[in-house]
């Protein structure tokens, strides 16, 4: 297959004035429009009501090209595109060439007939306003979601938070967001291929299934048996080194002999195997596919046991405690996407001890380098299908659309060591469940085809190999109690959405928490460089702040967290601060509680991790990449050896509102939490102080903790004493060094 990449030489035309701007792929209208000075930057201040009008307008892209002489000669040609943002109709040299309406497709248009071969040719992309496309839909049948986001959302194959979300603002912006290129078909191409483990003792038997395209018939699928005998196929596999330890032909099946597994991060390493097939035809390559895989079994243990049923990522025979965050679109503007910014943000992940990662299904599927790096880093990718808190109107016309979509990205992304599970949505089962949005009979009806029919057999096709849960949260499916705490996965918002108190998190024991989480504002210098520089708006409550908080109210609602457990803060800066300390406190208290549960709960995955854009979020990193004090916080409390305490402060008896007879039992509960292969054995050590850290009381222990387990110590009682007189401060040990340490107060009743 021969590619020409269409990058350079693009106009923006604005349909309205007829005006040109240069631009070059990845592209928006919004980006192109700033980056020329005709409009302001869309996020400062409240920039962006002032450039959504423009959204309401289509505009048309054109990209002036020769074809390259060896593309020319090729018997089939066709324009693709990897990332079309949106609803588009695309012609060629005054041709119509196609019509697309769903940005996470790849779209291939046969061009070999309409192509000059001796004059530049002329590409146009028509791209009509998403926020006008989303309205004429919603008139046409009005399908509810969630009210953050634009009406009509849901019609539109479109990452949904770019019409909105609880942390985003309504920027629905289009473009090409993804390369463009011409491609040359010599005969056949390598359409995809699927690479099936067979894991036995010592050795993994690698089973190559690949997909065909020909010339003559694309873009009809065709399997090896379907080509004719001047083809042939060939796969070579060179291990992390550079060696090649397996080669084979003609689909023979390939043996990898002591292979180096790959593990998620903190329970070993991440070696990757590099597979390149080729497609020769009468002895000359004309086709070749290339990938790096990781060698494991990854699925997820689901078994009955005294408490429900398990829900926990096995990998290569261990369950693994998910320790991690949810992750959203980095941009709100899609050009703006930096692999590098991506590389950083991952690799704070796990600075910060995660082993695993959730893509949130209201944004698009990330692009190959995002699982590049978790394949380099060991994160477990948690993969949503691109569906949230929405009810969908299942036409034929939709159904082919989100079928050839999935094939899209499964073909994609299936190969990748790092992928843990494909997942159908956001929150749909549990709201269809309780009604919320559902306006007719039939949105419960295609709830189940598209999730619970159509989605596995998609995948029963492309992807069998990799496990499938129908929605998240879900307790396996069919409506059946998605929230329940002793099976599959919950989203816990009880705190903060529910205004309960962070303590409430100890009254559960969930099998696996996919989201839970606390908002804090973003560092001082963030708010300054992309929110306002002007002291003016620098309280909490100003215009601009609010204009940069999504959440109904949600500033008070920091506020009203924060007096019940801090004093108040004299400047916005202090504000900022102790937002900050307070999430990361809060989720800190969850977590550790779901770590000391090990075994019945085994993931505590936090939202969010990032942001799109500068705002307050529940995120641990901000727009800019500055760290939150929580993402601090979860260096530690992901650390693969934890210590941490249950304190208590219990009133027993005694009530007398002289506080004359109170009696309580105060008591310490420590835990050391092993997440990785090997048993530690690590001294623990806890002193009891007074207020100015005197030492009233210490003791030492050495325990040994098995590998991948929980260990508890004895309940301490401790003598009554005032709350706020005494607190215990605690060290775990290892090899002379301490790996873990906190303190608690006994201000939590
Ligand atoms: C969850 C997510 C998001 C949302 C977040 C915070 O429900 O799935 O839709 O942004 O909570 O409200």
């Amino acid at each position: 297959m021969k590619q020409q990449l269409l990058q350079e030489a693009w106009l923006l035309r604005r349909l309205t004035d007829g005006r040109e701007y240069s631009a070059a792929v990845p592209t928006s209208v919004l980006t192109v429009l700033r980056d020329h000075k005709v409009i302001p930057d869309p996020y400062y201040k409240d920039n962006e009501d002032l450039v959504r009008p423009v959204l309401y307008e289509d505009f048309a892209y054109t990209c002036t090209f020769t074809v390259e002489p060896e593309i020319l000669a090729c018997d089939q040609v066709l324009l693709r595109f990897e990332g079309l943002d949106t609803v588009a109709d695309l012609s060629l040299n005054g041709q119509f060439l196609g019509h697309a309406d769903n940005m996470h497709r790849v779209w291939e248009f046969s061009a070999k007939a309409l192509l000059l071969t001796d004059e530049p040719n002329k590409l146009e992309i028509i791209l009509h306003s998403a926020f006008r496309c989303a309205d004429a839909a919603f008139a046409a049948c009005p399908t509810r979601g969630t009210e953050d986001a634009w009406n009509g959302f849901s019609h539109i194959r479109k990452a949904h938070y770019m019409y909105g979300w609880d942390w985003g603002a309504h920027l629905p912006d289009s473009g090409l967001f993804r390369p463009v290129s011409l491609v040359g078909i010599e005969a056949a191409r390598i359409d995809s291929v699927y690479v099936r483990q067979n894991h036995s003792r010592d050795q993994v038997g690698l089973q190559i299934e690949p997909l065909f395209h020909t010339s003559s018939a694309w873009p009809q699928e065709h399997t090896y048996d379907d080509l004719d005998a001047a083809y042939e196929f060939t796969a070579e596999v060179t291990d992390p080194q550079g060696t090649v330890v397996a080669q084979s032909k003609s689909l023979a099946p390939i043996t990898v002999q002591a292979p180096q597994l790959w593990w998620p991060n903190g329970l070993g390493s991440q070696p990757l195997y590099t597979i390149t097939c080729r497609l020769l035809l009468n002895g000359r390559e004309i086709d070749r596919w290339s990938r790096r895989i990781g060698l494991r079994t990854l699925t997820m243990r689901i078994e009955k046991d005294e408490w429900g049923e398990s829900f926990a990522h096995e990998i290569n025979g261990h369950t693994v405690f998910a320790m991690g965050a949810d992750y959203i679109p980095e941009e709100h503007l899609l050009p703006d996407k930096r692999e590098a910014k991506t590389r950083r943000l991952l690799e704070d992940c796990v600075l910060a001890n995660y082993n695993s990662i959730r893509v949130w299904g209201g944004g698009y599927y990330p692009d190959d380098f995002f699982f590049d790096l978790c394949d380099e880093l060991g994160l477990i990718v948690w993969q949503d299908f691109m569906f949230a808190c929405s009810v969908y109107e299942l036409t034929p016309a939709f159904e082919a659309n989100i079928t050839a979509e999935f094939i899209d990205n499964i073909k994609r992304i299936r190969h990748h060591a790092s992928l843990g599970l494909w997942c159908g949505n956001n929150e749909m089962e549990s709201f269809v469940k309780e009604g919320e949005w559902v306006s007719k009979p039939s949105e419960v009806r295609d709830y189940l085809f598209m999730y619970e029919r159509i989605l596995p057999q998609v995948l029963a096709k492309y992807d069998p190999d990799t496990f499938y849960w129908p929605a998240s949260p879900s307790s396996g499916g069919s409506f059946d109690e998605p929230q329940s705490p002793d099976r599959g996965d919950v989203h816990y918002w009880e705190v903060w959405h529910g205004n309960k108190p962070f303590s409430e998190y100890r009254k559960y024991r969930f099998r696996y928490l996919s989201e839970f989480g606390f908002q804090a504002l973003p560092s001082f210098k963030t708010i300054e460089e992309g929110i306002s520089a002007d002291p003016a708006d620098h309280n909490l409550f100003s215009y601009i702040m609010e204009k940069h908080q999504r959440n109904g109210s949600a500033h008070g609602k920091i506020m009203n967290y924060l007096q019940q457990t801090y004093r108040y803060p004299h400047s916005f800066r202090e504000m900022i601060y102790a937002s900050q300390l307070l999430q990361a406190d809060g989720i800190r208290y969850g977590v550790e509680h779901f770590r000391r549960n090990r075994g019945r709960c085994m993931g505590a995955v936090y939202w969010q991790l990032n942001d799109c854009w500068p705002v307050t979020s529940w995120s641990s990193i901000d727009y800019y990449g500055r760290w939150k004090a929580l993402h601090y916080a979860a260096k530690r409390f992901f650390a693969p050896l934890l210590l941490s305490c249950e304190e208590q402060n219990w009133m027993t008896a005694g009530v007398d509102f002289n506080r004359q007879h109170f009696e309580f039992e105060k008591s310490i509960r420590l835990n050391v939490t092993n997440e990785t292969l090997e048993a530690k054995t690590v001294t623990v050590r806890w002193t009891l102080r007074g207020p100015d850290a005197v030492v009233l009381r210490q003791e030492e222990t050495v325990v040994t903790v098995p590998a991948l387990s929980a260990l508890w110590l004895d309940k301490v009682l401790l003598a009554e004493a005032s709350m706020l007189d005494q607190y215990v401060s605690y060290e775990l040990w290892e090899d002379n060094s301490c790996v873990s340490m906190g303190t608690v107060l006994f201000t939590h009743a």
